[in-house]
């Protein structure tokens, strides 16, 4: 290879970088106000949020208790055009969570659990408060406090699950039997 075309090359290319050299510096040195607004378009792909949950529950609080059982209460509310059904739920709080529906029998009011857990219907919702459903916390592991922040999860019949956090809140007024084996003895 001849030493004259190399050179013949390197010139060219030379020539070449000068070129691009000076026509990238003529726009960087015009507009440094310009790189603001490259932000907005970001934002545009924020459409693709995945769809709000069916399931939302107004005024979560949990009764206050020293431990064993106490229960959850609020209203489930659902947000979608079809029914949901909650079939179980967990807390840290105790390994046994169960939900329940106070009845009539002979004129006692007594819990039980609810079979078929409870129905959220469609755009509507669903009460649990004392006296009727509940969310019943069977051995709570450590004492309620007021105020206390206390997660749960519910789990659906669809196998979807919902999470909330209820409140620890001073209550005296429930009619249901609490302790359904202290009449025993
Ligand atoms: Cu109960």
């Amino acid at each position: 290879m001849s030493s004259r075309l190399v050179s013949s090359l390197l010139a060219l290319a030379t020539a070449a970088t000068v070129v691009s050299c000076g026509s990238a510096e003529t726009p960087t040195a015009a507009a440094p106000a310009t790189t603001a607004p490259a932000a907005a378009p970001a934002t545009a792909p924020a459409a693709a949020t995945p769809a709000a949950p069916a399931l939302s529950i107004t005024d979560p609080w949990v009764k206050t208790a020293k431990e064993g059982m106490t229960a959850a209460f609020g209203t489930l509310v659902n947000n979608s055009a079809a029914d949901v059904t909650v079939v179980s739920g967990a807390s840290p709080l105790s390994p046994m969570i169960e939900l329940h529906e106070v009845v009539d029998k002979d004129g006692k009011m007594v819990m039980q659990p609810k079979q078929g857990g409870f129905v959220v219907p469609a755009g509507g919702s669903h009460e649990l408060a004392p006296g009727g459903d509940h969310i019943m916390i069977m051995d709570a592991k450590e004492p309620v406090e007021p105020g206390a922040e206390v997660p749960f999860t519910l789990t659906l019949a669809d196998g979807g699950t919902f999470a909330f956090t209820a409140i620890g809140k001073d209550f005296a007024g429930a009619k249901e039997d609490y302790q359904p084996g202290s009449h025993n003895g």
